[in-house]
């Protein structure tokens, strides 16, 4: 028995208001409407990357950019290496504790398909100043398109926390201006 029972017993019973059914329409219009336009701003926004992502052992990955920088390394820079992949390659990168590793130099206009893992814990990759955000999880290999736009250097932070350095893990990508005939042929 309830302190204050209800004066109908059958309370669920009543007629819905009006109003109160208007509101859930109008509710539910918006609710759709963010929905399909979350999948539109895929496309009329260009924000939302189009990656793929696949699973792979943390330790293999590990082991795959290894053998790209190895493969690639131009040159050194504070003990990392610098990598530069042909246009139209696959370019690994990594996050561990505490870096982003290897330093990465592409070609602006040129298209890479671009993989991304992490080989030890959780990773946030930021890349500054573009408005590029992905999560980096080990075991999960993302793949994506990238064709930088622009020449110069980018910064790529970790914006998951993930332990005591993680102030500390930052890591780069050069862009170069594309090569003109003349410095070609120079070369
Ligand atoms: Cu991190």
């Amino acid at each position: 028995m309830a302190i204050t029972p209800p004066q109908q017993r059958i309370w669920w019973n009543e007629p819905i208001e009006r109003v109160e059914l208007i509101w859930i329409g109008v509710a539910f219009l918006w609710g759709l409407f963010m929905f399909f336009f979350m999948i539109a701003w895929h496309f009329i926004g260009q924000q939302n990357l189009s990656n793929e992502t696949y699973r792979i052992a943390p330790t293999a990955y590990g082991e795959k950019v290894d053998a790209f920088a190895a493969k690639y390394q131009v040159r050194e820079e504070e003990g990392v290496p610098v990598v530069r992949p042909p246009a139209g390659a696959d370019v690994y990168l990594l996050g561990r504790l505490w870096q982003w590793w290897p330093i990465l130099e592409l070609e602006k206009g040129q298209s890479y398909r671009v993989h991304l893992s992490s080989v030890d814990w959780q990773h946030g990759f930021s890349l500054q100043p573009t408005n590029i955000n992905i999560q980096v999880h080990p075991g999960f290999e993302h793949v994506l398109t990238l064709t930088p736009t622009e020449a110069g250097e980018f910064g790529i932070i970790c914006n998951e926390f993930c332990g005591v350095g993680h102030h500390t893990m930052t890591g780069r990508i050069i862009v170069t201006a594309k090569r003109t005939a003349a410095r070609m042929e120079a070369q």
